[in-house]
């Protein structure tokens, strides 16, 4: 492109090339930055939104552990924080849907874990607290898992649904397991 006449021009001229060059690059990747920048922000206003957000952790359900029939045309999940259910004090959430997948009010429920007589133990009944939530047909439960193994939670309910009884099978997990 460039005429040499002289070689001092010419060296000037290229560095003066080298220098446009790397000005325009550096301007690339200014915006480029920015492009990257300005995505990686829609991306964290997009997770704000759709994550959980009401205090009491209604719209976070968590990961599903177990789901059963209910009986009335229902579907009972439940789920933990982290889709496990380990022994020792265990939080979760049990959620009544419909078929659309609409959570539905089933009234009062009851939770029972129940461990069937194994040998020469006992048969083992690790009783729930259930608590209603401000989405009706979510509820909060906790419980004292007594032994790692496999459960089978005994659920029933009573309301504006119907009545229903039916089990969910539970392994309980040792804390200290990596799942
Ligand atoms: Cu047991």
């Amino acid at each position: 492109m460039f005429l040499c006449i002289r070689e001092e021009v010419c060296s000037r001229s290229n560095e003066h090339n080298a220098a446009l060059v790397a000005a325009l690059s550096k301007e690339k990747i200014m915006k480029a930055t920015l492009f990257i920048l300005m995505g990686l922000l829609t991306a964290a206003i997009f997770i704000t939104a759709c994550g959980p957000r009401s205090a009491d952790g209604v719209s976070n359900t968590g990961k599903t552990v177990a789901t059963a029939q209910a009986g009335n045309d229902l579907t009972a999940t439940l789920s933990t924080a982290d889709g496990t259910f380990k022994n020792g004090q265990q939080e979760f959430t049990l959620t009544f849907t419909d078929r659309a997948g609409k959570t539905v009010d089933v009234g009062s429920a009851a939770f029972n874990l129940h461990m069937p007589a194994m040998g020469s133990m006992a048969a083992m009944n690790d009783n729930a607290t259930l608590t209603t939530t401000s989405t009706p047909g979510v509820y909060k439960g906790k419980v004292t898992v007594e032994m790692v193994g496999e459960w089978q939670a005994q659920v029933t309910y009573e309301g504006p649904a119907g009545k229903g009884a039916f089990t969910l099978p539970i392994t309980a997990h040792n804390k200290e397991e990596r799942i």
